[in-house]
């Protein structure tokens, strides 16, 4: 669905002069405080976050799927809704696609769609965790990581396959998140299991053009339940050491055992110059990827913090990172919930930028663990949605995207023209 642009300005002409009454003020306490407000402004309009092609439908358990209607039924239509999220937030400008879902059968026609949308693609996943109806052998016990040579064999060749798509596109990175592990003590040589992976992502690792990267992804369990080869970030970091520095670990939120401190994760990710890449998320159990800041928003300001604190330290050299979304629920209309995601994020973002760092690094060198609270929830609870809407109604997008999309029925538009029972390829 494409949408007509003059719609959004009506939509911003009517919430214009309350927005600018918000935003007079936070600029104000702001300045006072001696933030820069327009670098704020500026940070907050360049931060873009990927949406994964895999989340425009509805998600599913393995008890059943309930499809929300007008979902894409094909990747040009994956595109126009990744494209609709931007022209209402102007931060979801790129897609990330996964393979084998979303083979693109022109790429060049697939790019020309994506520009026309001013979308670009992030990092290409590739899908060892599910046997394909063409395949030679089979997953059930493992992909890279396989006791078998023609089963590790083929995973890295989906791998380069893989790679090859990317580069047809314009992406620069590969996401690997493998799945191998074992569901019962004894199954499995560790040490065996850990080296066979290396050798396979090495021949990986190998095949990489000059500028791309890969991720490597982490994951405690699921879907086996005694062992995960890449089951937490040490193993990632070590993969990534051992292959080299195109080689940068991924963090997916839901990723973790309950009440791990993923802030401290970060800070050492970055550290050793070594993070690659965000997959946000919430959950309250497991992954159960939950819309971001729906569970834990001050938990996402906390990694926000060490995020920021680490991309403007002289002490820290990491490479940019990539954002992106990966969540996959069954309740919500999966383009309703990319907007509150989106939102999430940028708001502890921007709660991150105005952390008062001068004042926290000398509470830190105190140790006044008071003060150093006050100035991260004086951060964390203000309200920073202004600045947000200041930057969209800047750029061209809705003041309030959410409201917009429910004011113009674009998901009842949607069913009429894909049809109420569509199902999008993926999970
Ligand atoms: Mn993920």
């Amino acid at each position: 669905m494409i949408l007509d642009k003059s719609l959004i300005d009506q939509h911003n002409e009517t919430l214009a002069s309350a927005q600018q009454k918000k935003f007079d003020f936070l600029q104000s306490s702001l300045q006072d405080e001696g933030h820069d407000v327009a670098a704020i402004l500026e940070q907050l309009a360049a931060f873009q976050i990927a949406i994964p092609s895999w989340a425009l439908g509805t998600g599913g358990t393995r008890f059943g799927r309930f499809a929300g209607g007008g979902e894409p039924r094909s990747l040009e239509e994956k595109l126009e809704d990744v494209g609709l999220l931007h022209a209402l937030n102007q931060s979801s400008g790129a897609i990330s696609l996964h393979i084998p879902w979303d083979i693109p059968q022109n790429a060049v026609a697939i790019k020309q769609l994506a520009a026309s949308f001013d979308l670009q693609f992030d990092a290409v996943n590739s899908n060892t965790f599910q046997d394909q109806s063409e395949q030679d052998y089979s997953y059930k016990f493992g992909s890279l990581a396989h006791t078998d040579k023609h089963v590790r064999d083929q995973a890295i060749a989906h791998n380069l396959e893989v790679i090859k798509h990317g580069v047809d596109l314009g992406s620069k990175a590969l996401t690997i998140w493998l799945s191998d592990g074992t569901d019962f003590p004894g199954q499995q040589n560790f040490r065996r299991a850990f080296n066979r992976t290396l050798d396979s992502f090495h021949q990986i690792y190998e095949a990489l053009p000059a500028d791309w990267k890969v991720f490597i992804e982490y994951k405690p369990y699921e879907p086996h339940f005694y062992s995960t080869v890449v089951a937490d970030w040490g193993t990632s970091l070590l993969f990534c050491q051992k292959l080299g520095e195109k080689a940068l670990g991924l963090v997916d939120l839901g990723h973790h055992l309950p009440n791990t401190n993923i802030e401290q994760i970060v800070s050492r990710f970055l550290m050793e110059g070594k993070l690659g890449g965000f997959h946000f998320n919430d959950s309250k159990y497991g992954d159960d990827d939950l819309t971001v800041g729906a569970m834990r928003p001050f938990q996402l300001f906390l990694i926000f913090n060490e995020l920021v604190e680490g991309m403007t330290s002289s002490e820290v050299k990491n490479p940019a990172l990539s954002w992106m979304i990966d969540a996959s629920h069954n309740v919500k209309d999966p383009l309703e919930d990319l907007l509150q995601s989106v939102e999430a994020i940028k708001i502890a973002y921007a709660q991150a930028l105005i952390i008062d760092r001068k004042a926290l690094e000398k509470a830190q060198e105190q140790n006044d663990a008071t003060q150093a609270q006050e100035i991260l929830q004086q951060a964390y609870r203000t309200d920073v949605r202004p600045l947000l809407a200041q930057v969209r109604l800047d750029y061209g997008a809705a003041i309030q995207p959410l409201a917009f999309y429910r004011e113009q029925k674009i998901r009842q538009k949607l069913i009429k023209q894909r049809g109420a029972k569509t199902y999008t390829t993926g999970l």
